[in-house]
């Protein structure tokens, strides 16, 4: 059964991204919201020591490079003060968790995991939909970090490109606390100038070049996308996109999910890999599991 109207697609694939109000209900999003607190509280002293120690670089890139299938808790660069210590209590100071919520923590994987979005996935040409990373984002108030325009296939890279990015309000989200804004047609217009991978070693991340034209996106055209809390917000791998800092006094969160189409294939170089005794799942047996 087709999820989204052939004007939804259309609209999709025209803007590189599109916006489907009322996806969850109130009670959805206090679940959701409940489940990351909870993952807050467990959050433990020793964890909070990789990110005040000095010079802990290369544990700071084991501990993201293993959130590939775990779930890891980042904090806002703006939560420390300068001697290192956090200026607010924990809850007030995480940016985001990441990566695997959707495969590890059963609220997640229930909302992940669900009939409509493997219909849309398939709506939009993903024959084969799999869940590669999910993410719980904060926005905190006051000091939640812009996001830099960014494409993320750059991030979730295929051959071809499959990236989808299903991202849901758990807030309203508006100019004021740092809501998504998008180049629209973007996805088409430029193409994809790096790739992040993890380097040789494995032991860390960096951008490559992916195209030899370089180009200059025009950032002015970013154009800011206010939506109530509910709304789902799908993007194309390749638009243009991103948020701004929030100096607001309300939070802006979301969760985010990263599908791709598994008859495409996954890059070996992606920062994201996971073991062998931890693949990806197979989007249509777990919905139907389910
Ligand atoms: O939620 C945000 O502010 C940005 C999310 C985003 O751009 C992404 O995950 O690709």
């Amino acid at each position: 059964m087709p999820y989204l109207t052939p004007a939804q697609i259309e609209s999709f694939q025209t803007n590189g991204y599109l916006i489907i109000p009322d996806f969850i209900d109130a009670e959805t999003i206090k679940a959701m919201k409940a489940g990351a607190s909870e993952i807050l509280d467990a959050l433990t002293l020793e964890e909070l020591k990789i990110f005040t120690t000095e010079n802990q670089s290369d544990v700071l890139d084991h501990y993201f490079l293993e959130s590939a299938e775990k779930v890891r808790c980042f904090f806002e660069e703006e939560a420390f003060d300068e001697n290192g210590d956090l200026k607010t209590e924990k809850h007030l100071a995480i940016n985001k968790i990441g990566h695997a919520l959707h495969d590890r923590i059963p609220v997640f994987e229930e909302y992940s995991y669900q009939a409509k979005f493997l219909a849309l996935a398939q709506d939009l040409g993903l024959s084969q939909p799999q869940i590669v990373q999910s993410q719980y984002i904060f926005k905190q108030a006051k000091i939640g970090a812009k996001v830099n325009p960014h494409t993320d296939s750059t991030f979730i890279y295929t051959t071809p490109y499959s990236c989808l990015g299903a991202w849901v309000a758990l807030e309203a989200a508006s100019v004021e606390n740092g809501c998504l804004s998008f180049i629209p047609g973007s996805h088409k217009k430029y193409p994809l100038q790096e790739q992040y991978i993890r380097n040789a070693e494995g032991t860390g991340t960096t951008f490559v070049k992916t195209s030899a034209e370089r180009v200059e996106w025009p950032v002015e055209e970013l154009i800011p996308v206010e939506v109530p809390a509910g709304t789902l917000v799908l993007l194309s791998g390749e638009v243009i996109h991103a948020s701004s800092a929030n100096r607001s006094e309300r939070s802006r969160q979301s969760y985010i999910l990263h599908l791709v189409d598994a008859q495409c294939e996954w890059s070996a170089q992606n920062w994201l890999q996971r073991p062998p005794d931890s693949p990806f799942r197979d989007m249509r047996m777990v919905v139907s599991q389910h």
